[in-house]
């Protein structure tokens, strides 16, 4: 090469960068949850937007299934930029961002119509803002639907008493923990991906969750009871790195914003389809489901009463605010 030649060859790569358009932004997208499943499907639908409508500026791509790690895992890389965007429950971001725990206390929402309500409100953007704002470099953009939360077992709970002593799977939240020993159960905490085996060789009694992860993760498999409790009703945010985020111009920034809103009101349809068709093949799969009275889901509901007086003193008028949203 001569000397001209190679000095064009050197100038070149930041000729392109000055140009901005070699170097496009690459999204990485990391789910726990499989290819298909409600929240995945909607948010590959926002990546292809993105990729069309920055005309390939930004390029997105899905890593399902937990291919890049837990929740937690993930969260981290999140909060370092090394992971762009993920979904995550609720639950993992308490201990992260203790102001979010409004919404992990136990029986907050009257049913899934309330909590859809609050989130798609004033309350849910404010609670949104909590994570932008907080010291942990994550931009919240909207809110994913994760159904409500029962107990499954591999003996039946027909009611609370039936539950005591049982080592039952939380996620890693202390309020959680707390949630199930005051139901008279053993809370134990542990990551999504360690359900499976541990159910299986009976280092949990069991677990509790939506019809959807216990149908898509297995756990029906060894746990054969499905009580009704309702107790959480966890929405899940879908949450950009701040490193990712200050990268994009206002524009780009402003067309995240919209597509991820997007997303919140199609993987609600979706949603809704997958909980039913999961409640008919975990039936098929031999699942009873048990269904509680009045008197005995109250139980359970005052059971929890402590926990949400210790985590829920500090927003008295936070609950008040949810309670009154019809
Ligand atoms: C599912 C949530 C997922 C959680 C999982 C769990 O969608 O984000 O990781 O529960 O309990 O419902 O670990």
């Amino acid at each position: 090469m001569n000397f001209k030649r190679k000095l064009l060859a050197a100038a070149l790569p930041l000729a392109f960068c000055l140009s901005g358009t070699a170097h496009a932004l690459n999204i990485k997208f990391a789910e726990v949850h499989p290819a298909g499943y409600p929240p995945v499907v909607a948010e590959q639908a926002m990546g292809k937007k993105l990729e069309e409508q920055t005309k390939g500026e930004i390029t997105f791509k899905m890593f399902a299934g937990g291919v890049l790690g837990s929740e937690k895992e993930v969260v981290e890389q999140v909060q370092l930029g090394a992971i762009q965007m993920t979904r995550v429950s609720l639950g993992i971001v308490g201990p992260v961002v203790p102001d979010v725990n409004v919404f992990n206390m136990p029986f907050i929402f009257r049913d899934q119509q309330h909590m859809r309500a609050v989130i798609d409100g004033p309350i849910g953007q404010e609670i949104l803002d909590k994570i932008t704002n907080s010291d942990f470099n994550l931009v919240a953009l909207a809110w994913m639907d994760g159904g409500t939360r029962n107990l499954y077992t591999k003996a039946p709970v027909r009611n609370m008493a039936d539950l005591k002593g049982m080592k039952i799977r939380v996620q890693g939240n202390p309020l959680f923990i707390d949630t199930i020993n005051a139901m008279g159960g053993n809370g134990i905490a542990m990551a999504t991906g360690e359900i499976f085996s541990a159910l299986q060789t009976g280092v949990i009694d069991g677990a509790e969750n939506n019809p959807p992860t216990m149908l898509e993760h297995n756990h029906y498999q060894n746990a054969k009871f499905y009580t009704l409790t309702g107790h959480l009703i966890l929405p899940e945010p879908v949450v950009m790195s701040k490193t990712t985020w200050e990268k994009l111009t206002p524009g780009q920034q402003a067309l995240v914003q919209k597509l991820a809103r997007e997303a919140q009101f199609e993987e609600r349809k979706l949603w809704d389809e997958k909980s039913a068709s999961a409640e008919a093949k975990l039936k098929e799969g031999g699942v009873e489901f048990i269904a509680l009275s009045d008197a005995e889901k109250k139980e359970f509901v005052d059971a929890t009463a402590p926990v949400r007086a210790q985590y829920g003193a500090p927003y008295a008028d936070l609950i008040k605010r949810i309670e009154a949203v019809q």
